[in-house]
């Protein structure tokens, strides 16, 4: 069980985080009847990326039935693409039927995890004192640290500046003069909403994404109904939307050619929603493949750009002055604030200068400019460490949470396997590492996100694409079902304890890596 001093703190499994990936292996510890184990989180609230980004628009755009926990089913989603809120609800409702807020520490940042090669064990300092664990899981996920351009001038402007994952809801833009900078997934979504309450919006557009239109309804009383009596009708239709969506692989990643199709849809799309304006068509049509950056939902995007108070500018921005924002064309442009749409660091993960292995290297000293992981969890070097949602698990098309479930698996499984065979630590070979890797690049070559003529964030400083998973899910599900041992070192533990994961491990997949 896990104890309490008030020098240390311990448990046999920490998890760093509380998102769909952290509580969700928290959740799979309860169901297993593993109690040890305690879950850190840096806020005073659970809930990652849904509880941090609540700008104006905040929606998911993977459709709810799907975007959920595969054991916490909800037939009361109110619309087919739920809103933050709605999400934000789900996950305090689950992580409390499963009686997490006990396991939780909040208001704890880690500041250092180091691995004790002596003692087998990672000793974490956090702003709340000293935790050591056998097990340490990062489930701090891929959009937790917002991206803040390096922009002359940026901290000096004389107004608010904020990005959309921190917006600033003392600050009032009713009537002001407003600069978005960046057209992402969240600016699409935000944009829209600020258009109807700021007096002037100017749009920084560096590179425009393809938009499909976004098929939202509210769901009927009925439908829900039916849901909450017949689970098995929800569980068919989350089942279509799954092999729906799968599909859709095959052109991401075999075939970009088949991308033609949706890509013509979405050229559609812009004229259909910016009539007889051919000059903004033109701004917003981008001219890679579809695909190559993630596909983007909205049916009011467009038609907030064609509002009279909004200039979508594509000069890029050189420098901020005190009230303006200077364009790359030299042209000053007064305004009164700046919301940042400028994405997150999703290839510089902060927390691998905070986690330290044998011979205390970081994770960002071993990686060097590229991140990589053993089937997204594992890294040479760093014994008993996991990561929930690590390199290569990104998805464009699907739902993460499928992913986060997955990844969970292969750490119950490694939990199970190292009980069984009372090993202290389980350490991935460097030559699987390699050849894992290796066949990830290999399928990655033909895959849209490669060849499809972009410059994105799913590419790190090396050109490398260490972020996405470059198959079908099911295929990353079938290769985290069980816990590979064999490409693990292995060292046993001194004096033997007894099982707690006594359940069988689950079928052996083979072990061959992706390509
Ligand atoms: O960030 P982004 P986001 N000067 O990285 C531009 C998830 N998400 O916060 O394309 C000027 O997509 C940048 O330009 P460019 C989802 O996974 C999910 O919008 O690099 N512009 C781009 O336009 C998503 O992919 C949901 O040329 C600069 C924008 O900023 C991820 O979050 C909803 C710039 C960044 O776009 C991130 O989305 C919302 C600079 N210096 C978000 N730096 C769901 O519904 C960057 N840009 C599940």
């Amino acid at each position: 069980m896990s104890t309490t001093t008030s020098a240390v703190r311990t448990a046999r499994v920490g998890i760093i985080g509380t998102g769909f990936a952290g509580l969700g292996l928290a959740i799979r510890l309860r169901q297993a009847g593993d109690e040890d184990f305690i879950v850190l989180e840096k806020d005073t609230q659970l809930g990652g990326t849904w509880r941090d980004n609540e700008y104006p628009g905040c929606a998911c755009d993977v459709p709810s039935n799907l975007y959920s926990y595969s054991f916490a089913p909800n037939p009361d989603w109110t619309t087919t693409f739920a809103h933050q809120a709605e999400i934000r609800a789900y996950t305090e409702r689950v992580a409390a039927d499963h009686d997490l807020h006990r396991s939780i520490h909040f208001d704890t940042f880690v500041q250092d995890a180091a691995w004790d090669a002596e003692a087998a064990l990672w000793r974490v300092e956090t702003s709340q004192g000293t935790y050591e664990f056998s097990v340490l899981v990062s489930a701090t996920g891929p959009l937790s640290s917002p991206s803040i351009p390096n922009l002359p001038g940026l901290k000096d402007f004389d107004g608010p500046v904020f990005h959309s994952a921190e917006w600033d809801f003392s600050a009032d833009l009713t009537g002001k003069r407003v600069a978005v900078i960046g057209t992402g997934a969240s600016a699409i979504q935000f944009v829209p909403q600020l258009q109807k309450t700021v007096g002037e919006l100017k749009l920084f557009q560096r590179t425009p994404p393809w938009l499909l239109p976004r098929a939202e309804f509210k769901t009927s009383r009925l439908r829900r109904a039916l849901f909450a009596r017949f689970p098995l009708a929800q569980r068919v239709a989350r089942e279509s939307l799954y092999w729906k969506n799968e599909f859709t692989v095959v052109g991401l990643t075999r075939r970009p050619g088949i991308m033609k199709a949706p890509q013509w849809l979405a050229k559609q799309h812009i004229k259909r929603q910016i009539p007889g304006d051919p000059e903004l068509q033109a701004k917003v049509t981008p001219d890679f493949r579809l695909g190559c950056k993630r596909i983007l939902l909205s049916s009011n995007y467009y038609p907030a750009l064609a509002k009279p108070n909004v200039e979508v500018l594509t000069t890029g921005v050189s420098e901020i002055g005190k009230n303006s924002v200077v364009g790359s064309d030299g042209q000053v442009r007064e305004v009164d604030a700046i919301v940042l749409g400028t994405g997150f660091h999703v290839n510089d993960l902060p927390i691998k200068d905070h986690v330290r292995g044998i011979g205390g290297q970081t994770l960002g000293e071993a990686w060097g400019d590229s991140m990589q992981g053993y089937r997204g969890a594992t890294v040479p070097g760093f014994p008993n460490f996991f990561f929930i949602l690590g390199p290569n698990t990104g998805l464009g098309h699907s739902s993460m949470i499928f992913m986060a479930e997955a990844a969970g698996q292969y750490v119950m499984d490694a939990l199970a396997q190292m009980d069984k065979g009372n090993l202290a630590s389980v350490d991935v070979r460097p030559e699987r590492f390699a050849r894992w890797n290796d066949g990830v690049q290999k399928r990655m070559k033909p895959t849209v996100w490669v060849t499809g003529g972009c410059a994105s964030w799913y590419l790190d400083a090396s050109g490398k694409n260490r972020t996405l998973w470059p198959d079908f899910t099911f295929r990353f599900r079938a290769l985290t079902k069980r816990f590979d041992i064999e490409s693990y070192s292995t060292l046993p533990r001194r004096v033997p304890q007894p099982s707690i994961h006594a359940a069988p491990a689950a079928p052996a997949e083979p072990a061959a890596p992706v390509a």
